[in-house]
């Protein structure tokens, strides 16, 4: 059945059990972190790699950036459509780094110890991104600046705010809501939604 706010036409596009949303809503455990010194922050890029990555903030602001289109969908069942991004294609980020072949998930790693796993084919989609911008507009630090992974196809909890760390690994391991009873892989359209499901 359709809920009063879906449109037919994007009714295909909302994955089961989800409502939309026009607002944005902010969601995330801890404090939002707000930076005064960038010469602090840094990308880095570890684990089954050949020779760990440090990508400094003035560098990683001059890496080529793309606009990327996408839906958005919140285990919490608000979905988000039509969302504009300014943001880095996960090939740019590779470039500075060769993978071992034993590499298999990765995990990524926020500010203040927070950190989501998946594995590195979803991470590798060509729809996976560091995003900068949203909706034209710098990501706000309740959003997730200076920068936040966006992995559009698995549930949002995925798409890490406040992005530190890319870590390389040969095994699955939980992230901080996988290991408090969320799905190790997140499929919306599957409503892969706690770890039972
Ligand atoms: N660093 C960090 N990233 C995070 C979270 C978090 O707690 N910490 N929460 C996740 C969850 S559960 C959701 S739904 C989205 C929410 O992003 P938003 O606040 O921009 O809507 O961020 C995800 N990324
Ligand atoms: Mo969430």
């Amino acid at each position: 059945m359709l809920s009063d706010n879906k449109t037919k036409e994007s009714n295909d596009r909302v994955p089961p059990g989800q409502t939309l949303t026009q607002g944005f809503p902010v969601l995330h455990y801890g404090t939002v972190p707000y930076y005064n010194d960038m010469s602090k922050w840094d990308l880095k890029i570890f684990g089954l790699v050949e020779g760990d990555v440090s990508i400094s903030y003035k560098d990683f602001m001059k890496l080529p950036r793309k606009e990327f289109n996408n839906d958005i969908h919140c285990v919490t069942t608000w979905s988000k459509l039509d969302n504009v991004w300014e943001g880095i294609a996960v090939s740019e980020i590779m470039k500075f780094v060769k993978v071992k072949p034993e590499a298999r998930y990765v995990m990524l790693h926020a500010e203040e110890g927070w950190n989501t796993n998946l594995p590195v084919a979803d991470f590798l989609q060509e729809t996976s991104f560091l995003g900068i911008k949203h909706n034209g507009q710098l990501l706000t630090p309740e959003h997730g600046a200076p920068v936040r992974m966006v992995v559009p196809h698995l549930y949002f909890w995925k798409s890490a705010k406040w992005l530190r760390g890319i870590e390389f690994m040969a095994k699955d391991k939980p992230g901080f809501w996988e290991r408090n009873g969320y799905n190790m892989y997140g499929d919306p359209w599957k409503e892969q939604r706690y770890d039972f499901d």
